[in-house]
């Protein structure tokens, strides 16, 4: 008994003392920096939710019960899946990074793990897609995130009866909250410790938990201990937590979901911008993260280069999302869509990758992105025949036209600039301006 107390108090001395004194290492600062470098990203919804084709919610919303959803895992056979082409198809869309689903809220683990047999060596596919993928990444010199959902809608030793969710699947035993933050922990070690270089992790369904008004927290979920795991494990490995507040000690970089920074149209982005922590913003190009046959209401091109250009401008990373078919193919409406973001970004990607935002504040026009003594004025509305813009930061040497020779007239005093447009050909995107400093 005297053996557990001090058990128990020492443990909760290290994780308090951890909460309080986290300092990134020298490697995770430097990946910091990269991440923020990187600006594109893909999302990956991909798991046995995809073989019913409604969506990653649907164990949820469709009340399946344990049981019953557990059979999906014996028709989930993606034979058509290629890594390589997955891969490919990010990097020719200008992305630089990939974050992979590896256990959403239903549970399926997409690797084979030994502390659940609800996992993909359990399917008649066979065979660990995520080392598949992350092997693929690591090969096309391409960054690896892995998104893990703190909530399951399956397991008993999960609080499912505090949860906001998953009370329809026929859970009756309410298990040990103990085994199921072990279990995570457990989990974890196995991602961080048999894949290679994990460049970081992003969980989601902290929320679960939360009231919906006094945003009281229903349990604790060990933060403290899997953040200070994670990091001993890599020290240069990213830790993102989707729990749409403000981030929390042990974070090193913090996500919006459906929203610009400083945005809460969605509902799940009350935590206000950080401005030391990096920033990522992520985007359905329908309306759905997972597999969803019934959806067709997809983003036209315009549209998600405006929401990157935006995010770029609000200093953050844009992860856009695609949900993969049950067979392993990307269906084509994405694959178009994101070969059409690549031609942009091969011929605009300087704009973009490498600079900051928020170093000129956002106008409704449109923002800027900087990168050393170049200042990238992206135009968003071609209405406009002159531009009045405060805060640059020197003297403008030069004024062009981005990718062409065309000069722009402009007058600089101490307090603006101003753009002269007449004559100036609008892009049907973004008109990009090009300013060096002295
Ligand atoms: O519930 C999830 C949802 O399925 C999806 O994974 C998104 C991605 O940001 N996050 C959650 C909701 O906040």
């Amino acid at each position: 008994m005297k053996k557990l107390l001090i058990c128990i108090f020492t443990a909760i001395i290290v994780t308090n003392s951890y909460a309080q004194t986290y300092v990134p290492s020298p490697a995770n600062l430097e990946a910091r920096k990269q991440f923020q470098d990187s600006k594109f990203g893909l999302f990956i919804h991909w798991g046995v939710f995809s073989v019913m084709g409604h969506a990653e919610w649907v164990m949820n919303n469709e009340n399946i019960p344990v049981k019953d959803y557990t059979k999906l895992m014996h028709f989930f056979n993606p034979t058509q899946f290629d890594a390589h082409a997955w891969v490919s198809m990010a990097k020719n869309a200008g992305m630089k990074y990939i974050t992979l689903i590896t256990r959403h809220h239903d549970g399926f683990s997409m690797w084979d793990t030994k502390y659940s047999d609800f996992n993909i060596m359990n399917t008649p596919y066979h065979k660990d897609v995520v080392k598949m993928i992350v092997d693929e990444c690591h090969k096309q010199d391409m960054k690896i995130f892995l998104y893990y959902s703190l909530l399951d809608w399956r397991r008993d030793d999960y609080s499912w009866k505090t949860g906001r969710t998953g009370q329809g699947t026929g859970r009756i035993k309410q298990g040990d909250w103990i085994d199921y933050t072990g279990f995570m922990e457990n989990q974890l070690t196995e991602l961080l410790t048999n894949y290679g270089k994990i460049d970081g992790i992003w969980f989601d369904g902290y929320w679960d938990q939360t009231g919906p008004k006094d945003k009281i927290l229903k349990v604790d979920w060990h933060l403290p201990e899997i953040y200070e795991l994670i990091h001993k494990l890599q020290p240069q490995c990213l830790i993102g937590n989707n729990h749409h507040i403000a981030p929390i000690t042990g974070e090193d970089f913090q996500m919006f979901e459906k929203d610009l920074p400083g945005q809460n149209k969605s509902g799940f982005s009350e935590g206000k911008p950080s401005a030391e922590l990096s920033l990522e913003t992520c985007e359905t190009m329908n309306n759905s993260w997972g597999f969803n046959i019934k959806d067709s209401k997809y983003k036209s091109v315009p549209q998600l280069i405006h929401y990157m250009v935006n995010a770029a401008g609000r200093n953050a990373n844009f992860l856009l999302n695609v949900g993969p078919q049950p067979n392993g193919v990307i269906q084509q409406e994405f694959r178009d869509t994101l070969q059409e973001v690549g031609k942009w970004m091969a011929k605009y990607g300087a704009s973009i990758y490498g600079t900051r935002g928020n170093v000129i504040p956002v106008q409704d026009w449109g923002v800027f992105t900087v990168k050393e003594k170049t200042v990238f004025v992206h135009l968003l509305d071609a209405s406009k025949s002159s531009l009045i813009i405060e805060g640059i930061p020197g003297k403008i040497k030069s004024c062009v036209l981005m990718g062409t020779n065309q000069k722009i007239v402009y007058d600089q005093n101490k307090s603006q600039a101003i753009l002269n447009l007449k004559g100036v050909r609008m892009n049907d995107i973004d008109t990009i301006i090009q300013i060096t400093l002295k």
